[in-house]
């Protein structure tokens, strides 16, 4: 048999119930009415506050059986009225957007960033000679001598060196590589042939600045080293390469020196400007000079332990502002490196 005290609680929660069914607060019309009801239940005073208090009346045994269901209706509650309110809450914040601002105008236009006209051809270039089958190389901009010459077969007091205005750091041997060539070194040294990498990359020469040199410029090194390479392969190399870049596969190879390559070569291509009639761009010659390359010479297969009676490959390096500024039709090569927007955005993503 119920007690008095547990049955008055319960028809007080029952109609608690029934009220809660007439109030709902998901039916609030805004903020002060849903504030009401909270009050109205759950204030100091509230109705749920006023029959969880009276809890305490009842014997230890109704308290445990009727104590989760005045807990449940208050969490309940809780739940109801939070929810109410964030949805109010979020139609205030809204048509007080609204009232403020015009939905409808047009967005502010954002800034489109776009890659450097230098990355967008290395890019390009990394491009071709993947699809050509070279894979990615890369190594330090800090080198030590036997990397960036003498393995190179620049040996000390070699007339070569004097090319190459040298960067050495304070605590030498130590120096900022002149050229992306000792990147074949390290490849080889890392690689047993057959092996065909691509390396683009940052080199440094104590030289002066003009409007054709640059202290800090960038070189593509290539080089491919397998059984009975040789010279047509190169060219052909080459000429596939160029026609993808620059639309024009005619090249012309003319004896040069390195000594790192023998026989080695200038390559130059078909005058972009003027089909090769002749123009100030290519001093009226019909040819631009783009890159050295060459058959790998034996000394720098022997100091990397590979055999050239077995072995032979060819490398190339190219200039990459020599080649944009052809290409792009740059006259000065400082322009690259000045981060004037005005010239930057001159070169849409589709230019290379
Ligand atoms: C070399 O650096 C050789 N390592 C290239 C090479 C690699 C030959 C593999 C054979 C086999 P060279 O010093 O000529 O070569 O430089 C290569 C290219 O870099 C030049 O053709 C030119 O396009 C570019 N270049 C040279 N000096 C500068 C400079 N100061 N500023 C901008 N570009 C330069």
């Amino acid at each position: 048999m119920a007690t008095p005290k547990r049955s008055s609680w319960e028809r007080a929660c029952e109609e608690l119930e029934a009220r809660l069914s007439r109030e709902d607060p998901a039916q609030a019309a805004d903020l002060a009415a849903l504030d009401r009801v909270r009050v109205g239940l759950l204030g100091r005073k509230g109705a749920l506050t006023e029959l969880l208090k009276a809890l305490k009346d009842l014997s230890l045994e109704d308290r445990r059986a009727l104590g989760p269901r005045a807990q449940g209706l208050k969490t309940l509650l809780e739940g109801k009225i939070a929810e109410r309110q964030n949805a109010l809450e979020r139609t205030a914040d809204e048509r007080k957007l609204s009232a403020e601002l015009d939905l409808t105008l047009p967005g502010l236009p954002q800034p489109r960033g776009r890659r450097h006209p230098l990355t967008q051809i290395l890019d390009e270039m990394t491009r071709i000679l993947s699809l050509m089958g070279f894979s990615w190389a890369e190594g330090p901009h800090v080198e030590d001598d036997r990397h960036n010459f003498s393995a190179l077969n620049i040996p000390e007091h070699h007339p070569a060196r004097d090319l190459h205005d040298t960067l050495y750091l304070a605590d030498a041997p130590l120096l900022l590589r002149t050229h992306t060539s000792p990147v074949q070194i390290r490849s080889m040294e890392a690689r047993r042939p057959p092996l065909r990498i691509m390396c683009p990359g940052r080199v440094f020469r104590h030289e002066a600045v003009d409007a054709t040199h640059s202290a800090v410029f960038h070189q593509l090194e290539g080089l491919y080293v397998e059984r009975g390479v040789t010279f047509a392969d190169l060219k052909a190399t080459l000429a596939a390469f160029m026609e993808q870049l620059l639309g024009s596969s005619e090249i012309r190879l003319r004896p040069s020196f390195f000594p790192f390559t023998e026989p080695s070569a200038e390559v130059d291509v078909r005058c972009l400007f003027c089909s090769g009639r002749g123009c100030p761009v290519c001093k009226q010659s019909g040819w631009l000079e783009l890159l050295g390359a060459g058959l790998v010479h034996p000394n720098v297969l022997k100091a990397v332990d590979i055999d050239p009676e077995r072995w032979s490959g060819f490398a190339f390096g190219i200039g990459v502002e020599r080649l944009a500024m052809l290409k792009l039709g740059v006259k000065d090569i400082r322009q690259f490196y000045e981060n004037d927007v005005r010239f930057l955005r001159q070169f849409d993503e589709n230019i290379a």
